[in-house]
């Protein structure tokens, strides 16, 4: 049976939502948090591992993986679910924004963009009809527009051009993924800080109709202040039927202004990338584990975290191997961070369901500000 793909709204809370995303591989309670698996591994982390952190979906990168080990070798392995071993549902980033962050010698034209690979100086082109296949060979569950994102602060003209090129391209996108029972296609808005523009972006988007809708083009050097202010009226241009998800957020406190202002999913590299350099995330704040204060702290990272690194050990004991850069580092800080991540999400559905988001808000801010972690 091909369930098909879809989004349940539960409740609200001014304008924060709770819900759950079907798809055929399981359901995605939202608010949610996907970890990022770029390479076909959330680093330092068993699959399993990040399941039981609470974890009901995965972002994958259509730009990783083209290069490297390639989208057709995955797909004649038999996907990305079986070659990584998760069987829970993955969404796909299309590349674009990974093109222009991190491959060298870029051409952007209305075609698409091409560019040499960071890992071995190669040449290749994405384009909308490229990423498309590429997401269908890896067997992405949630497949991503190609789009272009360009940095902040732009001029006026920059961000409209290159908003209508995104859309351009979204047209394509749709053209190419076709009709795929069970798989899902998402667009993405652009159009910076401009209220105008965003205005624009989203009215395009709803012309060609998609099962998701994304907020892109923030978390590019604007600042939290400048992004809840696009927040502030990004959400309500989408559509309130389908999920909404900001990409590439964020710190915490950026997810909770987020979710208040209407956003259902998330992605970002922050709580695995940070495990690996020693920052934890707690409920009181950012703990540097490689601080010498902690070298004889037999207390665990994080009161109350029923995580594999707070139940079993010592903050000595992290600051131990951190220092001594024993790969269990890596694996326990991850652990412990996603595990924070999740949690975080779980009480914000916990809250938006019980009609209490403004005091889950003003706890989430006082503990932050009790300091001394
Ligand atoms: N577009 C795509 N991926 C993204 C972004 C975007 O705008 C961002 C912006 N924060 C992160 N990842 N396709
Ligand atoms: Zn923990």
């Amino acid at each position: 049976m091909t369930q098909r793909f879809s989004y349940q709204l539960q409740s609200t809370d001014g304008q924060a939502r709770q819900g759950i995303v079907h798809t055929p591989r399981g359901d995605i309670r939202t608010p949610a948090f996907m970890p990022v698996g770029t390479a076909a591994t959330v680093k330092a982390m068993m699959p399993s591992s990040v399941r039981e952190t609470g974890a009901d979906i995965l972002l994958g990168n259509t730009y990783h993986l083209m290069l490297r080990p390639t989208a057709e070798r995955i797909a004649s392995l038999g996907g990305l679910h079986r070659f990584m071993n998760w069987d829970g549902p993955i969404l796909t980033d299309s590349g674009g924004f990974q093109v222009m962050s991190l491959a060298e010698l870029r051409k952007l034209t209305e075609e698409g963009v091409s560019f040499r690979s960071h890992i071995d100086g190669s040449r290749h082109m994405l384009t909308p009809e490229r990423s498309m296949e590429i997401q269908r060979l890896l067997g992405s569950d949630i497949v991503m527009c190609f789009d272009e994102c360009p940095a902040l602060p732009a001029d006026r003209a920059r961000l409209e051009s290159s908003m209508q090129l995104s859309m351009r391209w979204a047209q394509r996108s749709r053209d190419a993924f076709g009709d795929r029972p069970g798989h899902a296609l998402f667009g993405i808005q652009q159009g910076g800080d401009d209220e105008e523009l965003r205005g624009q972006s989203a009215e395009a988007l709803r012309a060609i109709e998609f099962d998701g809708y994304a907020v892109g083009g923030l978390a590019v050097g604007e600042g939290q202040e400048i992004m809840f202010r696009v927040l502030d009226y990004a959400p309500a241009m989408l559509p309130t039927d389908k999920p909404r998800y900001l990409m590439g957020v964020g710190k915490p406190d950026d997810l909770v202004g987020a979710v208040k202002r209407g956003i259902d999913m998330f992605d970002c590299v922050l709580p695995s990338r940070s495990g690996r350099t020693g920052q934890a995330f707690t409920a009181r704040g950012v703990v540097n584990i490689k601080n010498a204060r902690h070298q004889d702290d037999p207390r665990p990272l994080e009161e109350g975290c029923p995580c594999p690194a707070c139940s079993g050990y010592s903050r000595a004991y992290l600051h131990h191997v951190f220092r001594a850069k024993e790969i269990i580092s890596s694996m326990l800080l991850t652990w412990h961070n996603l595990t924070y991540y999740q949690r975080l999400m779980a009480d914000m559905r916990a809250a938006i369901a019980e009609q209490k988001f403004a005091e889950f808000e003003a706890k989430f801010h006082a503990g932050r500000a009790q300091g001394d972690v």
